[in-house]
């Protein structure tokens, strides 16, 4: 009985440890867009970088799909306070799609189907801390959550996960997105709890 006690404790402060400050568990996965969620097909997707020439690079859905492909198992937070342990996720790391040469001193607004942008300082996402993600939970991304691609940003809150992203912008100047034009945190770290401004 002893042992189990101590089991129990030991994994429940794990958990604790794993939840910023401010936030509650939950198991649930819910659903939150400001306005209508856009029918992606994924013949009519594609994902465009453009870097600071102002040069494009694109991807259609094959030719993104080919891309090497990365599992990743991460905690999310929203800041509506809710915090959701082990997601599982499949998609392409930030890295292979901003390139080797990319300077990391700058910024990234993320564009999406539906005109939602969100803006996120290369170095947050550089380094294996970001991912375009098709695949949740073994399963090819619902349309509310963001399919057939969102990205995947969480070390910081959710908001900075563009659902039907679809392309990315490279920046010297930082330019706030939907929200941090309307109250949200220009960064949105959940451990600094940097929610509104
Ligand atoms: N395109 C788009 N992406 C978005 C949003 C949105 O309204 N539009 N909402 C953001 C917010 S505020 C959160 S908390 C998460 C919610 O993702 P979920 O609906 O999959 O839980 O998506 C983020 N990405
Ligand atoms: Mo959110």
């Amino acid at each position: 009985m002893a042992i189990i006690n101590k089991g129990f404790g030991a994994r429940r402060r794990q958990k604790d440890d794993r939840l910023p400050p401010g936030q509650y568990l939950t198991r649930d996965f819910p659903v939150l867009t400001a306005g209508p969620t856009p029918a992606i097909r994924q013949e009519q997707w594609g994902f465009d970088v453009k870097g600071r020439d102002g040069e494009l690079q694109s991807w259609t859905w094959d030719e993104f799909m080919a891309l090497p492909q990365e599992d990743v198992t991460v905690d999310i937070h929203c800041v509506t306070a809710w915090s959701k342990l082990d997601t599982t996720w499949r998609g392409v790391s930030l890295d292979v799609l901003l390139g080797d040469d990319v300077d990391p001193d700058g910024f990234i607004l993320a564009h999406c189907y539906g005109g939602y942008t969100t803006n996120v300082p290369l170095e947050d996402v550089l380094d294996g801390k970001a991912w375009v993600a098709h695949t949740y939970d073994g399963e090819p991304l619902a349309a509310e959550h963001g399919g057939p691609a969102r990205l995947l940003i969480p070390h910081l809150y959710f908001w900075k996960s563009a659902k039907w992203v679809n392309g990315l912008t490279i920046m010297d100047d930082d330019v706030p997105g939907f929200w941090e034009t309307n109250g949200y945190h220009n960064h949105g770290d959940p451990w600094k709890e940097e929610r509104y401004w």
